[in-house]
């Protein structure tokens, strides 16, 4: 085991991360606190998005008995190609126009279940619905990048408890998608084969950093993850994006994220928070032989459900760190049942 201080390199964007294993306090010996239990109806006649309520901006949502996808009310983005004679792509002060389309998608009609307590096939609904979402984005020539992704619990500024992710497409790649692009393609150049192949194959024989698997998936702590409980979901096969998915991918898929998620769950006894996203290749009309899909959690507890960690200080003027090992994460999250502490009462 590591003890020293020492720095990680993120092979995705390029960035380094600090570990600092000497400081552990070993987070299982923290004092686990009482949280708050939430106990929310199946239907809540004042939520914005549970069936046949109306939303914000006034529209009725249809009695939905799977899941429901719509146009968000107050979306970030407008449609279409935008107005670039105000805005200028000038040296220090650059500035142009970005469009694209944000929808909201409801995983099922009740407002109590989140992604561990829906069942496989419910699950496997979530999956089909982002895979359509996707399919239609990314055939609008308008749009060069499609972002799925939930941010869950009001820790990470959920606005609405009804279990409910987000869908922004864009005009341009976004930050993030776009150093993983630079990263991929550019390893494809100097080795010939994906980075994130490699980097499955090496950690599969490694095993300290597994968490679950199955035939098709893997869910790891990834070597250089920043948040405590980091995990990163790859495909065993090179998909691409979410339309790559055989039916059988995808009902393992759902199999994987019920199994990682209760595991989440189960660690500190609470409704786990996080956002959470896919990383699909970019729809640019380009094949993308560099892109493996993958799926990032970024958890930000740390001890217990209500000592969380904070990416500030030195973290944000310098070197995002952490104390707890990625190893020592993923041996706890191993640990974890796989049967949710609701189901126990
Ligand atoms: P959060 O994932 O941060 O909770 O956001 C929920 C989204 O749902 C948010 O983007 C949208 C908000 O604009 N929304 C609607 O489109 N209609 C509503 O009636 C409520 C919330
Ligand atoms: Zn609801």
């Amino acid at each position: 085991m590591l003890k020293q201080p020492h720095r990680r390199l993120n092979p995705l964007t390029g960035e380094f991360v600090l570990v600092s294993p000497h400081r552990t306090q070993r987070p299982w010996q923290g004092r686990l606190e009482t949280p708050a239990q939430d106990r929310r109806p199946s239907y809540d006649p004042g939520c914005y998005l549970c069936p046949g309520n109306a939303r914000a901006g006034g529209q009725v949502n249809p009695v939905y008995e799977s899941t429901f996808a719509f146009d968000n009310d107050f979306a970030a983005l407008l449609p279409g190609k935008g107005d670039s004679s105000e805005l200028a792509p000038d040296s220090l002060f650059w500035s142009e126009p970005e469009s694209g389309l944000c929808r909201v998608v409801c995983f099922s009609p009740r407002h109590d279940l989140s992604l561990p307590e829906l069942s496989l096939r419910e699950l496997e609904a979530v999956l089909s619905t982002w895979t359509e979402e996707t399919r239609v984005l990314s055939a609008n020539p308008d749009i060069r990048y499609v972002q799925v992704f939930e941010n869950k619990g009001e820790m990470m500024g959920c606005s609405n408890p009804h279990p409910h992710s987000q869908i922004w497409a864009t005009q341009h790649l976004p930050n993030e998608p776009a150093k993983e692009l630079a990263r991929q393609r550019d390893y494809l150049v100097s080795h010939g084969r994906c980075l994130l192949a490699d980097y499955l194959k090496e950690e599969l024989q490694r095993e300290e950093r597994l968490v679950r698997v199955n035939a098709d998936w893997v869910a790891l702590v990834p070597f250089w993850a920043a948040w405590p409980f980091e995990t990163l979901v790859l495909p065993r096969r090179p998909l691409r994006t979410l339309l790559d998915l055989t039916q059988d991918e995808r009902a393992s898929l759902a199999d994987l994220l019920k199994g990682l998620t209760t595991r989440y769950d189960n660690l500190f006894g609470i409704s786990f928070p996080y956002s959470m996203g896919f990383h699909q290749a970019p729809c640019d009309d380009e094949p993308h032989p560099e892109w493996i899909l993958h799926l990032h959690f970024y958890p930000p507890l740390l001890r217990s459900a209500t000592v969380r960690k904070f990416m500030v200080g030195y973290e944000m003027l310098a070197t995002p760190g952490r104390d707890i090992t990625p190893e020592a994460a993923a041996e706890r999250l191993r640990e974890m049942s796989e049967s949710h502490y609701k189901a126990k009462g």
